[in-house]
């Protein structure tokens, strides 16, 4: 291999034919992270973005911002990621992170109920925000790499908190875990692929 050869008239052809973008979509949405401290969030965008994983917590202030490229189809979607970070004296300032944001990521940690609880305040949020305009959501249970006798939340529900809350039914329900991988990049692609069907409306 290597050095210069000459390319055949056809070979020339595949050249440009590859290398022309004009069939490719490009999309660019901005995704954000809430949920309860502790829960993952960072990790979660952490591992999605630069596939590690930290055991210490760092807590967040304000926001991070951290961003991910996926194809699907001919469809190249750049996603602009924004954590979240405060405690709950902090909530109407997240309102700035989501405001031009086009999917939630509404995240608890699976062996601690009160996470769960605050879901629903972020849900309210969020749907306010779906009513408006085209708006994904996704409820995220993390740390599913803990031992299952620990989790306090199961699917039932999870399930039941989708129909009393009356979230619509493409709402994207996961398990992820930011330590070991598991469920993360599922899920991105899960919300990338109805932002795509979306922006296709
Ligand atoms: N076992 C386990 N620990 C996790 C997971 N994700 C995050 N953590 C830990 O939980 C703590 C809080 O994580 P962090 O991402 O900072 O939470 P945030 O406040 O929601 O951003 C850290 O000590 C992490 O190492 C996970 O999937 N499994
Ligand atoms: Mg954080």
């Amino acid at each position: 291999m290597g050095g210069k050869r000459d390319a055949s008239p056809s070979e020339k052809f595949q050249y440009t034919k590859e290398n022309t973008i004009d069939t490719q979509r490009i999309i660019e949405a901005k995704i954000v992270l809430l949920g309860d401290s502790g829960v993952g969030k960072s990790s979660i965008a952490q591992r999605y973005c630069k596939n590690s994983f930290n055991e210490n917590y760092d807590v967040t202030i304000g926001g991070a911002y951290m961003q991910q490229t996926l194809n699907i189809e001919n469809t190249v979607v750049k996603l602009h990621i924004w954590d979240t970070g405060g405690s709950d004296r902090f909530r109407s300032l997240v309102s700035m992170y989501y405001r031009d944001a086009v999917a939630a990521i509404i995240c608890y940690d699976l062996t601690n109920e009160r996470t769960f609880q605050s879901v629903s305040y972020w849900a309210n949020e969020m749907q306010e925000k779906a009513n408006q305009d085209k708006f994904v959501i996704s409820i995220v249970g993390n740390k599913s790499d803990t031992e299952k006798e620990e989790w306090q939340i199961t699917d039932e529900m999870v399930e039941d908190f989708k129909t009393k809350q009356n979230l619509a039914e493409d709402t994207i329900l996961e398990k992820t875990s930011a330590k070991t991988g598991e469920g993360v990049r599922e899920l991105f692609y899960k919300i990338a692929k109805q932002i795509v069907a979306q922006s296709a409306e």
